[in-house]
């Protein structure tokens, strides 16, 4: 599929020393894993304050657990697809040269780690981190089926929670921190397969452009980040990411 790309957008993916990426579900779509919001998003049938607020947790853990134990199973079938593979590459061209890339996920799957993505920042925690409600042990687990559900502390026997960001939480400090730094200091923004709707996630591209990054969106529809950025793509992240990328690439030669 030969997509062109103006010119003043590769000239500056060429020169940029310092990148930032923003994920969100509709580059896990190309793994086949279901976005939020979308045509066949989990939310159009699923009430989200139920399944992804601490009060949701509260009233019916057992409920909210068979939710992520279902997403953890759909994560575990997933391979990472073209748009997590050109991501991993950028990154790995671009630190070669010794450049900085920052990417940063809404996403909970681990997908881009898997596809050799280096240095992730998960905005929204990760689905592969059980953390205690009692004492706070925190412990990557990728146990499917987990032995019960809702599972139990080994420790402490207090209930375990999925170790994500809910609706009305706060994000991890140190995610809030590097988001905010590469929003601030890169030459280009990117971001991908993302409604742009939650906070302060959605922030972060509009920080960038204020800063000075060249900012490029690609999504199948318009976000309300689409009229914000200078490119925005439609398109499937999968087959676009790859696109940009190479076309940069053969415009390097
Ligand atoms: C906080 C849990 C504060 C993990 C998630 C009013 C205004 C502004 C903000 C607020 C407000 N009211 C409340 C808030 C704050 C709230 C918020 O933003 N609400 C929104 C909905 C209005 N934010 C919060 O609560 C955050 N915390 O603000 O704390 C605070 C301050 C002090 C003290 C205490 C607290 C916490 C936000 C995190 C919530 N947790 N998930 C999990 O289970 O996954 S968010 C949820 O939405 C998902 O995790 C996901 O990460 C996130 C974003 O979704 P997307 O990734 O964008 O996915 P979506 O389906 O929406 O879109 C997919 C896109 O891809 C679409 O555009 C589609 O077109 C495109 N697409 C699909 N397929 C493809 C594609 N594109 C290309 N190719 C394809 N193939
Ligand atoms: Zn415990």
């Amino acid at each position: 599929m030969a997509i062109e790309f103006p010119e003043a957008l590769l000239a500056r993916m060429r020169t940029a020393a310092k990148v930032g990426v923003l994920t969100g579900a509709g580059v896990s779509a190309e793994s086949g894993l279901s976005t939020f919001r979308g045509p066949g998003g989990l939310w159009q049938n699923q009430d989200v304050m139920e399944l992804a607020t601490p009060q949701g947790f509260a009233r019916d853990p057992q409920k909210v657990w068979a939710w992520y134990a279902w997403r953890r199973e759909q994560a575990l079938q997933a391979r990472p697809n073209p748009g997590h593979a050109a991501l991993a590459r950028w990154e790995a061209a671009l630190t070669a040269r010794g450049g900085t890339f920052e990417l940063i996920t809404q996403n909970v799957d681990g997908l881009h780690q898997a596809a050799g993505s280096r240095n992730v920042t998960e905005l929204h925690g990760s689905g592969w981190v059980l953390r205690c409600t009692g004492c706070g042990d925190e412990r990557i687990d990728r146990t499917h089926p987990l032995p019960e559900l809702p599972p139990r502390c080994a420790k402490c026997r207090s209930l375990l929670r999925p170790g994500v960001v809910w609706f009305g939480e706060m994000l991890p400090e140190r995610a809030i921190i590097s988001a905010q730094a590469a929003a601030e200091t890169s030459e280009l923004f990117l971001v991908a397969g993302t409604s742009g709707t939650v906070y302060p996630a959605a922030s972060f591209v509009q920080i960038a452009a204020r800063c000075g990054a060249v900012t490029v969106e690609v999504n199948l529809e318009p976000t309300p980040l689409s009229g914000k950025v200078d490119y925005s793509f439609r398109g499937k992240t999968g087959e676009w990411l790859p696109a940009l990328l190479a076309a940069a690439e053969r415009s390097d030669a």
